[in-house]
């Protein structure tokens, strides 16, 4: 191991227990194709795609020389009243890969800004059309949405809103879907919860339509650990949604570019919401980026008024050129490996590997769809979370990098993962649980 030539104390991480981290830091140094190398030298397999991100695998090499050309040739093009081609190309693809009329895409740089453009965008597009009264956003219980403003607001994880005051006024919460002892150890979409889509009519009832401008959802909850849609659940959102004039959101920033097998979630669910947050795998990871794709009539909607600019909202680097161009490498490489049918196709191979650990010591459920798992242990009495921590610990110590959130363990491959490598990635957890009281 080579000695370090930097301090860990000076960064202060993101969702991190720093003082814990960095008594025992895991540092990661490079990475190809399944694997990390970590600073002591060890592989390790990469169970969660980074962070549910890095679908076409690391450092690819197609991937850098795009990045790398764009760098030496075009490093900015300023985003306001000036284009270069880079986003324009990108968001064709991103068009034609995209169900039905989802056709306009907007660029943003995180999954955060993906999300407060899309509810921005929901706002404006009601003024547009003279509804400006329609304010009010209704996001779920458990959801995760980033953590700007917007997203902490219509998100439902508890610990990431608590310290951050009132956040935005005028948002409501569906109820969560998942119920354990209804639906524990489920493959695929639960027929239990379907009936919990019919909260929005509560909802709507209480403020009347008129005033409520979007519902936004994760397809599949990612990270408050795979909570897959009961059968007709998003079905239902959309038609509750239709009858009032309400505009549906799937947040696709986990769920886009073949999670689930398919392009996007709503393609494999057959839903059509009004607008797309995507982020992650739009680039693989390899630079940042996000964005939102519109349906034309939402986009049309901003084209009717006086001349002028329709949407006054924007970012130093949308679109921006290394991210375009990194964009545009991913997006290809997906289409030439046909990897987005690759991960549908193990889907099933994926779900077998992972319900083989029921049965082992604290697994009190498993979730999974397309090539998304999640094995929930049994919280230790005295300290919650204590167990899936040790569980996480423990597997990089045999080489394996999962994610873990409290007690649940959570897995997405890269979609260029192997049968061999999912053995790999289920055998390595199954052995790690064996050991852990
Ligand atoms: N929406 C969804 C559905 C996400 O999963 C974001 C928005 C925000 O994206 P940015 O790029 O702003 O981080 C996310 C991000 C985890 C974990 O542990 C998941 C995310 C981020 C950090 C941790 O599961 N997803």
């Amino acid at each position: 191991m080579t000695p370090r030539d930097y301090d860990l104390e000076p960064f202060w991480m993101p969702f991190t227990a720093n003082r814990q981290f960095k008594a025992a830091p895991r540092i990661l140094v490079s990475a190809k194709d399944m694997h990390y190398t970590a600073e002591d030298g060890r592989r390790i397999l990469d169970s969660t795609a980074g962070l549910w991100c890095v679908n076409a695998g690391h450092c690819r090499d197609s991937i850098v020389r795009a990045i790398q050309q764009q760098a030496g040739s075009l490093d900015f093009a300023p985003t306001f009243q000036m284009g270069h081609p880079g986003p324009f190309r990108l968001a064709q693809t991103i068009a034609q890969l995209a169900p039905a009329d989802l056709d306009h895409v907007f660029f943003a740089n995180s999954g955060s800004e993906a999300v407060d453009t899309a509810l921005k965008i929901a706002l404006a597009y009601h003024r547009a059309r003279g509804e400006g009264h329609r304010t009010r956003f209704i996001g779920r219980e458990r959801a995760y949405h980033g953590v700007g403003f917007g997203g902490i607001s219509v998100g439902g994880m508890t610990p990431n809103r608590k310290a951050f005051g009132a956040m935005l006024p005028g948002v409501d919460h569906l109820p969560h879907t998942y119920d354990r002892e209804k639906i524990a150890f489920t493959r695929g979409q639960p027929d239990w919860g379907g009936h919990l889509a019919d909260d929005l009519e509560r909802i709507v009832a209480l403020h009347d339509a008129s005033n409520i401008a979007a519902v936004i959802v994760e397809p599949v909850q990612g990270s408050t650990g795979v909570v897959v849609p009961p059968k007709g659940y998003l079905e239902k959102l959309r038609a509750i949604c239709d009858k009032h004039g309400i505009l549906l959101i799937f947040d696709e920033v986990i769920t886009g570019f073949g999670r689930l097998g398919k392009a996007f979630a709503a393609e494999y669910f057959n839903v059509m919401p009004d607008l797309v947050t995507f982020a992650k795998g739009v680039t693989s990871a390899t630079v940042p980026m996000g964005g939102v794709i519109a349906r034309k009539h939402v986009h049309d909607a901003f084209m009717q008024g006086p001349d002028g600019i329709e949407l006054f909202h924007g970012y130093t680097y949308s679109g921006h050129p290394l991210a375009a161009a990194a964009g545009e490498a991913t997006l290809a490489l997906y289409h030439e490996e046909q990897l987005f049918a690759h991960a549908g196709n193990l889907a099933g191979y994926f779900e077998e590997a992972a319900h083989s650990l029921r049965g082992l010591p604290n697994v009190i459920d498993i979730r999974n769809i397309g090539l998304m798992a999640a094995i929930e242990l049994a919280p230790r009495a005295d300290k919650p979370g204590a167990r899936g921590y040790e569980a996480l610990v423990r597997c990089f110590e045999a080489g394996l990098l999962t994610r873990t959130t409290g007690d649940t363990l959570a897995c997405s491959p890269p979609l260029i993962v192997s049968k061999a490598q999912i053995d790999e990635i289920f055998g390595t957890i199954g052995k790690v649980l064996r050991t852990i009281e």
